[in-house]
């Protein structure tokens, strides 16, 4: 009887240790699940770059990510307020968690903002507010493209809502995050070489193209209202 408790004892005491262990790995950031297939955005982004970019670029940035941020509260924060508040992380890790707090939160978005019904030209408000900044939809994609082009080594071209609520077109080296800077991004156009050197090799440009045939607008039409509200 006694030992029978105590039996059963032992094994809750164990199931609690291992719930507990189970519990610490969860801690920490994950990888999305990627929305569509792999192969969803064919012809324009081949299945073997989305394979890799997501599967082994992006769960490195988070690997090492929950690394870095390890026992730190800081990995409690949702990813985007991680980058808003980088100048609360210490000064030892702070530029790994730019560049893979970076590399989770700009990837994140990424996903989100292409689409196999991509393409086309955003509609209602946001269609209003890219005419007032930009003068026009050409105009406002030249200037993402310019900024993509001229972006020298690695980085991101993108829309973001500004401190001033108005849109602007920028880009940023590394996986720099303008989230850090108090913008809040739109849209981001990856323009690493590991985004489409498979395909388009050395042609960014061409890559760039092709790119607007997968751009979701609704869900960044869905950013933009949220980025006024908030
Ligand atoms: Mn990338």
């Amino acid at each position: 009887m006694h030992r029978r408790g105590f039996l059963q004892q032992a094994s809750l005491g164990a199931a609690a240790l291992l719930a507990g262990k189970l519990a610490a790995q969860e801690v920490g950031y994950t990888l999305p699940k990627l929305p569509y297939a792999y192969d969803a955005l064919e012809p324009h982004i081949d299945a073997e770059t989305m394979k890799i970019h997501h599967g082994l670029h992006h769960k490195a940035y988070i690997d090492n990510l929950n690394k870095a941020l390890a026992g730190n509260d800081l990995a409690k924060l949702p990813i985007d307020q991680l980058m808003r508040d980088i100048d609360k992380v210490p000064a030892s890790i702070k530029q790994t968690v730019i560049n893979n707090g970076g590399g989770h939160a700009n990837h994140t978005l990424f996903w989100e903002i292409m689409g196999p019904k991509g393409g086309g030209q955003p509609t209602g408000a946001l269609a209003k507010a890219i005419d007032e900044a930009f003068g026009s939809f050409d105009k406002f994609q030249t200037a993402v493209g310019t900024a993509g082009l001229g972006r020298f080594g690695s980085g991101w071209s993108w829309l973001v809502v500004g401190k001033d609520k108005k849109l602007h077109v920028l880009s940023t080296a590394n996986q720099d995050s303008p989230l850090m800077a108090e913008q809040t991004p739109l849209l981001g156009l990856d323009v690493w070489e590991h985004a489409y050197y498979l395909k388009y090799r050395n042609r960014r440009g061409d890559y760039i193209k092709a790119w607007w045939n997968v751009v979701n607008w609704p869900a960044i039409a869905e950013r933009h209202a949220k980025a006024l509200r908030g």
